[in-house]
């Protein structure tokens, strides 16, 4: 007998039917015959949410009233994927949802199917909020994600007859979005520009012009905790009473201009991921809703006070920053504390370090923010002025701390020189109790590189969360095969909310029948994903070659080009009869990867892919043998549907440069095998599963530092090993451009020049490494065991046991009452 634990539908499948007909007809004045999936999907969705409204209103409640602190999840990001299916699964409704569109003669799967994704993130950062403030929920932890309700998403990616990546705008808001509960009557005003003046010894802020921060409120459903979190998204609206703040003399239409452009705030999500661009408009966007929550948040822990006791505020709501992003939280609500509320400094201070905590998710240079002073000054005036002042503070208490003036130096806040910036690592740094890292690996190395002079100094502020990934969406939902085959194997679904029970499986590996169920499980999920990807995507995948994936954000560091190499190499020796053609593993390799619109080599590589994809696919000679496929826009429905179909993963960053990676987590929990290096999270995997059951290759963080010190020349290395020469040699003489010997050149002169990434360093371990990964392929109970145990040991990859590390470590706070 199975232990069922999952919750319990709070409806039959009549009711249900009943309800979405009531919304059909009152909510959308359409009957049941004129209805289509779309409007199916919408009924059923506004009926979902009515199960949800009063356990949300008694969440709330109890927050305000009770003593437990919340948490304020601040992140410019929250990549949600679809809703329906995720509510009704927390509602224990997958059944009768089913049941009761079906009696209403539709397919469930194409009404779940009418739902838009919302792609309001970029990639792991966007992601990992939506899995925390979904494992807060399940915790019962009280939290709100505060956030921006981006009218156009990430863009929607294309590709064009020649295989470039074309961008199409993501309009996701063009249709009804049934989810999403906007409250005119909360809205926040949010200031820019102007001046600060003194009155009466005091600095007040007379800004140029106001944004309308409206409140988009999503529900978030914890699994069987009984409580519902909000998602609180800001949308931007002008004021129509347009400028009355400073219009006096200046031109009609100037003292407009603003308040027309006031909307253009909450319009675009900004598509860099790793590398934020320095825009005006970012910083507005970024402003606009950390203002307008922090605001929110004294509102709903201070109802109707107008002389709040602020000094009580770290108790009520800690504010987690996600990433640099919102650190412009820090000098407001310093402000707020002094300017509106009247505390001195010290005390507001005190106050402002004990609220907020920061995240940083990565080690690249380039990606930490840094904000020239003159830009935040027109912006912000008197949000300089406190940094300015924050900054002074903190070298006097560095003075008390070192006598290393170089050292103190470097850790300004705000920079000397014409043009001071303000880096904003070194605020959230100054300005937090916390800073912890995303994994062990990254976190050790925040300390020791990024943040050194500030770990030496402040030791007990930095501490790691390694990252996690919620197993309702990503197990249960993405692979529904699997989840109930372990759910057999030990005898309890309770692992859906206690990951670490997946342990309970480890013995199973060595269970002859239970090794089958697993591979028959895969197996169907492979012709699943290829019924999938011919119907979506119009290409054929062989469910009986080795499933082999790399998605995630293409940049140079994450090496997609090392993959392409030793793919090319692959076909390269096939074809000259290097290996014999008997001897080669039939494998399909697919592709997934957006790249930021201005990053040139980004989509140089999306385009090479696309062409050795063309190429490889219609070349008679490696048929039945190599294929590959390059699905456009990857995103959190295509995720669900090709990772439960893999069976080798791709984790090839160059070491020291993946700050974590959560897909790493999302393979293994699906049983799939990891060929990676040792980078972010991966150690961590790695130790978990065991080396035995892992593909390790490549350089190592020390070795990769020992070889920029020494000088590293990639040219060495392509003459080296005449398989990395050959495939470099291909794309060269135009292989895979018709002949264009010129397509390519930045790429290949780049690899042979630079390679700052060092892709051809470790090429020829990773090139090395598949034919270990083909042997063991070979022996299929061999590799269904080690997958087996894969999935059994990374339980700790669950997002539930990183919010419970924050809360131990960081929040200091807990399930409400
Ligand atoms: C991660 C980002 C990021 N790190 C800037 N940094 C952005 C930086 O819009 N921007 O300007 C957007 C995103 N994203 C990722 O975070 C890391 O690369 C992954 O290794 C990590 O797993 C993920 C979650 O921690």
């Amino acid at each position: 007998m199975t232990e069922q634990t999952a919750p319990k539908s709070p409806v039959t499948t009549e009711q249900f039917t009943n309800e979405i007909k009531e919304q059909l007809k009152y909510a959308q004045g359409i009957t049941v015959e004129q209805a289509t999936d779309a409007d199916i999907y919408v009924a059923a969705s506004l009926a979902v949410r009515r199960h949800l409204v009063d356990s949300w209103a008694t969440t709330q409640k109890d927050m305000v009233n009770g003593s437990t602190k919340a948490v304020g999840y601040l992140s410019a990001e929250f990549l949600m994927g679809k809703q329906l299916r995720n509510a009704l699964l927390n509602l224990g409704m997958l059944a009768e949802f089913d049941d009761a569109v079906k009696a209403l003669g539709h397919d469930p799967q194409l009404v779940v199917d009418s739902e838009y994704e919302p792609g309001l993130g970029n990639g792991g950062l966007g992601r990992l909020a939506a899995c925390f403030i979904d494992s807060l929920a399940s915790l019962g932890v009280p939290a709100f994600g505060y956030g921006i309700q981006y009218k156009y998403g990430i863009f929607k990616q294309e590709f064009d007859a020649e295989g470039k990546q074309v961008e199409r705008p993501d309009y996701w808001l063009a249709n009804e979005e049934p989810w999403g509960h906007i409250d005119y009557n909360r809205s926040q005003k949010v200031n820019f520009g102007g001046q600060v003046v003194e009155e009466d010894g005091k600095k007040v802020w007379k800004p140029a012009w106001s944004v309308r921060a409206v409140p988009v409120d999503y529900m978030v459903p914890g699994y069987k905790s009984g409580r519902v979190n909000t998602l609180r998204l800001w949308s931007a609206k002008s004021y129509d009473e347009f400028d009355l703040l400073t219009f006096n003399k200046s031109e009609y239409l100037d003292a407009v201009k603003p308040q027309v452009e006031a909307e253009n705030i909450s319009k675009i999500l900004y598509p860099e991921d790793s590398t934020p661009q320095g825009k005006r408009l970012r910083l507005e966007q970024q402003y606009f809703f950390v203002a307008a929550s922090i605001h929110d948040a004294i509102r709903v822990f201070y109802p109707g006070q107008d002389k709040p006791d602020l000094t009580t505020f770290p108790n009520k709501i800690t504010f987690q920053l996600n990433d640099t992003h919102p650190v412009i939280g820090i000098p407001e609500l310093m402000r707020v504390l002094i300017d509106e509320y009247g505390y001195d400094w010290d005390t507001a201070w005190d106050i402002t370090t004990k609220t907020f905590n920061y995240t940083c998710h990565t080690l690249l240079p380039e990606a930490l923010e840094v904000w020239p002073a003159r830009l935040i000054g027109e912006l912000l005036p008197r949000h300089l002025e406190i940094i300015n002042e924050i900054n002074d503070h903190f070298l006097e208490e560095l003075k008390g701390l070192t006598r290393d003036k170089e050292r103190i130096n470097r850790m300004r806040i705000v920079t000397e020189g014409d043009d001071p910036q303000v880096r904003m690592a070194y605020l959230a740094t100054a300005g937090g109790s916390h800073v912890n890292g995303v994994a062990e690996l990254h976190s050790q190395l925040l300390k020791d590189v990024t943040l050194r002079d500030f770990s030496d100094l402040f030791p007990k502020k930095f501490t790691n969360v390694t990252n996690g990934v919620t197993p309702r969406r990503f197990i249960r939902l993405a692979n529904p095969r699997l989840s109930n085959l372990i759910t057999e194997g030990l005898g309890t679904d309770k692992w859906l909310s206690d990951l670490d029970l997946l342990q309970g499986l480890v013995p199973l590996a060595d269970d002859p029948e239970f090794v089958k169920k697993f591979a028959e499980v895969k197996h169907a999920n492979k012709v699943a994903f290829a019924n999938f990807a011919k119907d979506r995507y119009g290409f054929e995948a062989n469910p009986d070659t080795m499933f082999n994936t790399m998605v995630k954000r293409l940049h140079e560091y994450k090496r997609q080009s090392l993959k392409i190499l030793a793919l090319i190499a692959r076909y390269a020796a096939i074809k000259n009869g290097t290996i014999n053609v008997d001897d080669v593993l039939p494998r399909t390799v697919f592709f997934g990867a957006k790249a930021a619109p201005g990053y040139y080599m980004a989509k140089l590589t999306i385009q090479l892919i696309n062409n050795v994809a063309r190429v490889v696919n219609n070349d008679p000679d490696v048929k039945g043998k190599l294929a590959v496929h390059f699905p456009a826009n990857y995103n959190v429905r295509l995720a669900q549907h090709l990772i439960p179909a893999t069976e080798l993963d791709e984790q090839i960053s160059q070491a020291g440069k993946e700050a974590s990676g959560t897909g790493n987590m999302k393979f293994a929990l699906n049983g799939a095998l990891t060929v990676g290096t040792l980078d972010g999270a991966n150690v961590e995997i790695r130790e978990k599963v065991g080396a035995d059951n892992f593909f390790l290759f490549g350089m190592t963080v020390d070795e990769v530092e020992d070889l920029y010190e020494k000088g590293y020349d990639p040219a060495k290395y392509y003459e080296a090993d005449p398989r990395l020469k050959m495939a470099i040699d291909m794309i060269s003489n135009g292989a895979f451009s018709d002949g264009d010997r010129n397509t390519y050149a930045p790429l290949v002169a780049d690899w042979l020049t630079k390679d700052y990434f060092m892709t051809l360093a470790d090429f020829t371990s990773y090139a090395d490494i598949q034919y270990e990964i083909e042997d063991l392929y070979r022996d299929q109970d061999a590799w269904n065991r080690k997958a087996i145990l894969n999935v059994a040991n990374t339980g700790y990859f669950s997002s539930d046991r990183s919010i419970e590390d924050y809360l131990e470590r960081i929040w200091h706070t807990g399930p409400l009452a």
